[in-house]
């Protein structure tokens, strides 16, 4: 099966189950529900769970039993986008290709749907059945806090008056984007049943395939164009936000994405023929259009 087929199949998996855990029938209030599955089924990626489901099974682990997690990462990243978009953050019209969740419902609707999407994911995690539960709502929480992807937004936001420009990319880059993906990483490996090492070693394959994934972003909102991004390009540059291309440039930047990505293949290896679709779906980060 050659690897987009794969994709398609593992994305598939992904919205099934995603349909399964947050029905259109469900006991919640109709408005709530509609915003959250709006922006649920807007047509992501869902790069962050096939990374957990296949790092469970990379690792020996059986994908089934990381499938409850794998969905309550993608709300918690559809709970990020939802508020990111609000007039008070980056105030955006367009998201996924379709009108934000606060162009369609209004900003207090969107504002409780991205909450409702958080608390159900963690809901969620509490039904995976593994002694490792707690372990996993442990980092998770951890990871998308105050000390993880909300402190790289407010870093990206208001900046810092302590870290020169490098340090304080270096900062947002890895709280705000690499931090969730860090998440999906380990929590499959836990899953998954992984030793000590591979944890360690799957760990810094999710930072740099992290890091690789903003630098890419940063790159294609220099050099994407609206219809493959799904959101207007050049963003970043009028609002003057601080970029890879904006303290690198866009050659270095690109050459310091293939770095990334590169760190993060290498470490694949070790893993042989089991990880050929992780090794893939790297280099697919590394070269993605949106
Ligand atoms: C509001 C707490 C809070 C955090 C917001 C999501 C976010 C942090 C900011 C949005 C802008 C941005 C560049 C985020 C970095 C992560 C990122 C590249 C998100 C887009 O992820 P994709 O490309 O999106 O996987 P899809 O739509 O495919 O799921």
């Amino acid at each position: 099966m050659d690897f987009k087929t794969f994709l398609n199949k593992k994305k598939e998996k992904i919205n099934t189950a995603l349909e399964k855990y947050l029905p259109e029938r469900s006991p919640y209030p109709e408005d709530i529900n509609k915003a959250m599955r709006y922006s649920l089924f807007a047509g992501g990626k869902r790069i962050r769970p096939i990374l957990c489901l296949e790092v469970c099974s990379v690792v020996g682990g059986d994908e089934e039993e990381a499938l409850l997690c794998a969905c309550a990462l993608e709300m918690i990243h559809t709970y990020s986008l939802i508020h990111d978009d609000l007039p008070c953050m980056d105030d955006d019209d367009l998201r996924r290709g379709k009108p934000t969740c606060h162009k369609v419902f209004g900003e207090a609707i969107a504002l409780l749907a991205g909450d409702a999407l958080l608390t159900h994911a963690f809901h969620l995690i509490t039904k995976t059945d593994s002694s490792e539960t707690l372990r996993i709502v442990n980092e998770i929480s951890d990871l998308v806090g105050a000390g993880g992807l909300i402190g790289g937004q407010v870093a990206d936001m208001v900046g810092s008056s302590s870290l020169n420009d490098k340090s304080l990319l270096q900062y947002i880059h890895l709280n705000k984007t690499a931090k969730l993906i860090i998440a999906s990483v380990r929590s499959g490996a836990i899953i998954g049943g992984a030793s000590r090492t591979d944890i360690l070693n799957l760990t810094v394959f999710a930072e740099n395939l992290g890091i690789a994934f903003q630098i890419s972003d940063d790159i294609l909102d220099v050099t994407g164009c609206k219809e493959d991004l799904g959101k207007s390009p050049g963003k970043d540059e009028k609002e003057g936000k601080i970029t890879y291309p904006s303290v690198y440039g866009l050659e270095r930047s690109k050459e310091l994405l293939n770095q990334k990505v590169k760190t993060a293949s290498d470490i694949l290896t070790s893993y042989g023929r089991r990880a050929a679709f992780l090794y893939a779906l790297t280099k697919y980060i590394g070269k993605r259009k949106s």
